[in-house]
């Protein structure tokens, strides 16, 4: 699926440097053969359940697409991510795909591979630029609706609260889903007097720090009616540290999470946990049919969103199908 791409000169340079010292663009296929197509997909980490159900996704996905899959984990680091598709870049991939980490600092990389002709699909997170033509579309989920779910519940749980004290553990910093969570939360409960949000603190979606995060909320605060938790990994460590402080997590302290990861939905019914806001990981599917009709020359919507739930106390959750990550 190669046509002659025109290769900037700062790429030829680069494309000599990477011959003298191993890797080498693609050998392009022989014309009778349809060609594979090649996905560069820089993976931002391993920080959570949801993040590897969205990685055995993608890698499923692509096998069953007859994709060939050039995966890179890159281990919460931007530079990683960056680093990983100049490499794309080099080996002149079809479609270069990833989730950004942070929102801020992509123009550059994304201004080479516009240059090196190769589509860029954004997948689960999304970026801030001034220059919407860097990537060919946005796959993944409505952070904000999210958040704003999350708010309703609280609205419709504490309707009979004259008080209500909220400690939010956020993800990582500068992310998509952190800041959107949070802003889709804040636009249902701002305004409001009865809430007030006592304390904010990034866990950085890692279950470690969710339960620093909340050992350090229970210190610093003599009383919290809600945790607001933006994902299910910083959830569980943030229950382990309420349980550890002799509270009881969804009675003495009302806990609403982001992600459905099937061990949030079993402390749903087990009463520890009061709302889990679904996030999607499972997108591996849309992202190689993106991925092909880009890599065909077609044109693809800008912005793709998954349909998505919110499981609560008060749903019958027996029949619920394995959530799969
Ligand atoms: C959301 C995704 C977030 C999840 C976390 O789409 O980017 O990153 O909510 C994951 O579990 O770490």
């Amino acid at each position: 699926m190669r046509s002659a791409r025109r290769l900037a000169p700062g790429f030829l340079s680069l494309l000599c440097a990477l011959a003298l010292f191993g890797c080498t663009p693609r050998e392009s296929t022989p014309p009778e053969q349809p060609a594979t197509i090649v996905v560069g997909f820089s993976q931002l980490g391993s920080e959570s359940g949801w993040r590897l159900g969205n990685t055995r996704s993608i890698i499923d996905a692509a096998q069953n697409a007859g994709v060939e899959l050039m995966f890179e984990n890159a281990e919460q680091k931007q530079e990683n991510q960056i680093k990983a598709i100049r490499s794309f870049i080099a080996y002149q991939v079809d479609v270069i795909a990833f989730p950004p980490i942070v929102m801020d600092g992509w123009d550059t990389v994304l201004k080479e591979a516009r240059d090196a002709n190769i589509p860029v699909l954004l997948t689960d997170r999304m970026i801030h630029t001034e220059d919407s033509s860097l990537y060919a579309g946005f796959i993944g989920s409505d952070f904000k609706e999210e958040g704003r779910s999350a708010g309703e519940f609280l609205l419709a749980r504490t309707a009979g609260y004259d008080s209500v004290r909220i400690a939010e553990i956020r993800g990582t910093v500068d992310s998509a889903p952190a800041l959107q969570r949070s802003e889709g939360f804040y636009e249902v409960i701002d305004g409001n007097p009865k809430f007030t949000i006592v304390e904010s603190v990034s866990g950085d979606f890692m279950r470690t720090k969710g339960k620093e995060c909340m050992e350090q909320i229970l210190a610093d605060h003599r009383a919290i009616d809600v945790v607001y938790s933006h994902n299910d990994s910083m959830t569980y460590g943030a229950i382990e540290a309420i349980e550890e402080a002799g509270l009881r997590p969804g009675v003495d302290i009302l806990i609403i999470t982001v992600d459905g990861e099937q061990m949030a939905i079993d402390l749903l019914r087990e009463g520890k946990i009061n709302c889990v806001v679904e996030c999607t990981p499972m997108i591996g599917d849309m992202i190689m049919e993106l991925a092909i009709k880009l890599a065909a020359g077609e044109s693809i919507d800008k912005y793709t969103y998954s349909v998505e739930t919110v499981f609560t106390e008060y749903d019958a959750l027996d029949g619920l199908p394995d959530r799969g990550y």
